[in-house]
């Protein structure tokens, strides 16, 4: 038997993007992949979202335990083999990846709340979360490769636990339903699920991105009478409009204003942040636009060293005011993922008009320029 044979034996060769270290840019690289285990799936990428979290890791915003690490986080594709004694998948079967897995048996999954199952404490490691040295993806030298929140999409094939897949239907068109994986969750789920939007609500929205995009639509499906979106960039107000925003603004100043004129003067009932890069002062923006006992929800990611809100406590006491973070617009991927595609087929959900451009994995930098430059809602990775 040859050495490189032997060297392969239960593993593949693949492609995907790397950061060698933080700050820094995507690599394409050759990647060495592990066959599944028991409980893991290998999986065909289709497509994945390019989520302006990956990029949080690039500049060092996110900082992770492990480097080299393959990014990716929002994918889905088909699956291509299954570990021994497996459950629940087989080779063919189509699933959409869920960047938080989801065990099912810890107290946060059996009460609800998947999106806070204990599993996702290890998945800024990118090891195996039942075995922390054991990597799934090295470098063709040997070097250990962790795996962006245990699954990384920016990769020809993956392997993966079956904790972070859910299986969908055969007809099920991934290259736009790899939004469900992370964005759509995310800012739908920040307005229906964390924001608890109700019917005749007025909902302002900081960002009007690729989450902001589905905080808009999740907002306009609970109900809200009136969603005020905020962006400086027009390309994006302009689409926000088209998803069901009524009013689109590109200060925050102008978004508070109508908030308070629609209103009698109080303020919107829930505010959404869901801008590149949060700080303090946007949260403090959203606080002065609620109303007395309206909600604050904080969606999105900013430097991890950030720290202080500079909030008046004294409002936050008089007016019963709420300040909520939301992860994965807490949602239950098992449930809320069917339940988006649901919403997609009828016609409520959109996807496709939320991709703006599709690119090779090799033009992943360039995606992530057209991100900073303001000309994406969202970039897919076809591959
Ligand atoms: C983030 C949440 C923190 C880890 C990376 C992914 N969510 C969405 O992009
Ligand atoms: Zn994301």
């Amino acid at each position: 038997m040859s050495l490189p044979h032997r060297r392969y034996q239960n593993q593949m060769k693949t492609r995907g993007a790397i950061l060698r270290s933080a700050p820094g840019k995507f690599e394409v690289t050759d990647l060495i992949l592990d066959d599944p285990r028991q409980n893991e799936i290998r999986v065909k990428m289709v497509a994945s979202g390019m989520c302006h979290s990956d990029d949080h890791m690039a500049r060092g915003d996110l900082p992770l335990a492990v480097y080299p690490v393959c990014g990716g986080h929002e994918g889905a594709g088909i699956v291509d083999a299954v570990g021994p004694n497996t459950k629940g998948f087989a080779p063919g079967d189509k699933v959409i990846f869920s960047f938080l897995p989801a065990c099912g048996k810890c107290r946060w999954c059996a009460t609800g709340h998947q999106n806070l199952c204990d599993l996702g404490a290890t998945v800024l490691v990118g090891s195996r979360w039942d075995d922390p040295e054991s990597f799934r993806l090295s470098l063709d030298d040997g070097t250990p490769v962790g795996q962006a929140l245990g699954i990384s999409t920016f990769a020809e094939y993956t392997t993966v636990a079956v904790d972070s897949a859910v299986k969908v239907p055969d007809d099920t068109p991934l290259e736009k339903a790899c939004l469900l994986g992370c964005a759509a969750g995310t800012g739908w789920g920040s307005a229906v699920r964390t924001g608890d939007v109700k019917a005749g609500d007025t909902v302002l929205i900081f960002g009007a991105g690729g989450i902001g995009s589905f905080a808009v639509q999740g907002a306009s499906h609970a109900g809200a009478a009136r969603v005020i979106v905020v962006d400086p960039v027009e390309f994006k107000r302009d689409s926000a409009l088209s998803l069901g925003a009524t009013h689109a603004v590109a200060t925050a100043e102008e978004g508070i204003e109508l908030a308070q004129s629609f209103t009698n003067g109080q303020g919107a009932d829930v505010a959404i942040v869901t801008v590149g890069v949060i700080t303090g002062e946007h949260v403090a923006q959203a606080f002065t636009g609620i109303r007395k006992q309206g909600t604050v929800i904080v969606t999105a990611l900013g430097n991890a060293a950030e720290v202080g809100l500079p909030i008046s406590i004294l409002e936050l006491t008089l007016y019963e005011k709420k300040i909520k973070g939301s992860l994965f617009g807490s949602s239950n991927p098992s449930a809320d993922i069917p339940i988006m595609l649901d919403l997609y087929r009828a016609g409520y959900l959109k996807l496709d008009e939320v991709i703006t451009t599709e690119y090779s994995l090799d033009e992943i930098n360039q995606g992530y320029e057209d991100m900073h430059a303001g000309k994406n809602i969202r970039g897919v990775i076809r591959y």
